[in-house]
């Protein structure tokens, strides 16, 4: 996580001064209405499903497929939304990842990134975004508070990702969904008991998602009847050839 995080301080000096902040404002999506994640979440399947490349944990699970391709399976077959991963070094996304599905899908999309800087929420809502995660390890409690203020602002939701009871102490009322991720980022180790525990110590009335490594229907029902609202699956759907036709599999 912190070879992560310094690489992306990096991109971030970089990406600045590729598209300066003014181009990101004038950018087609900038005023978009944004979707909410909150309601469809409710009202559909309840999976937010995942586009991802590669990851650190499991090198590469597909590269051969697009994005258009697999999220419109997706919305298909009743995702709640799309999550998609835009880091490109360790996760092999891309800005151009949202960008090109953002106008052939109407159901909600969270960039899935690492936000430390106030220059990537603006370039989440240029691309299209209308989530974004925070994951509370890679930030303090006062940078949770600031960075939903202008998510807010500019009409996303956020998404705070826990993992440890220490990281109960991010959250603020203000914050739109909790995610505890099953998986530890640090040895990437996978424990839905973990999180189930996590979750019954959030006394706040708040949806709740369940995060990586739901390889079975079995954990997926067992994470439902513990209360969880959402489920956010990857690889599951992405190591397989077509995973659309792996959704809709799971799905029915
Ligand atoms: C999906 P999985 O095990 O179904 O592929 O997991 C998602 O939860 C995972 O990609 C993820 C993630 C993250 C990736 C959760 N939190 C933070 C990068 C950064």
């Amino acid at each position: 996580l912190d070879k992560i995080i310094a690489r992306k301080k990096q991109e971030i000096s970089d990406s600045k001064t590729i598209v300066p902040l003014q181009q990101l404002k004038d950018s087609e999506f900038f005023a978009r209405k944004t979707c909410s994640l909150k309601e469809s979440l409710t009202s559909k399947s309840g999976i937010i499903a995942e586009f991802k490349r590669q990851s650190p944990s499991k090198g590469i699970i597909n590269d051969t497929i697009s994005p258009l391709e697999v999220v419109s399976a997706y919305e298909q077959f009743e995702a709640s939304g799309i999550s998609i991963l835009t880091d490109k070094d360790f996760f092999g996304g891309s800005f151009e990842d949202i960008l090109q599905v953002r106008n052939h899908i109407n159901i909600p999309i969270l960039r899935k990134d690492f936000m430390i800087n106030e220059y990537q929420f603006y370039e989440a809502k240029g691309m299209g975004a209308d989530v974004v995660l925070l994951i509370a390890a890679c930030l303090s409690p006062q940078q949770v508070h600031e960075f939903t203020q202008l998510s807010h602002e500019l009409g996303l939701e956020v998404l705070l990702e826990i993992h440890t009871e220490e990281e109960l102490k991010h959250f603020n009322s203000e914050i739109d969904l909790v995610g505890i991720n099953n998986r530890n980022l640090k040895d990437f180790k996978v424990d839905l008991q973990h999180s189930v525990n996590l979750k019954n110590q959030l006394t706040e009335n708040i949806l709740s998602v369940a995060e990586s490594g739901i390889y079975h229907m079995d954990d997926f029902k067992y994470l439902k009847e513990k209360g969880f609202d959402g489920f956010l699956m990857g690889e599951y759907f992405m190591k397989h050839e077509n995973p659309g036709n792996k959704f809709s599999e799971f799905i029915s």
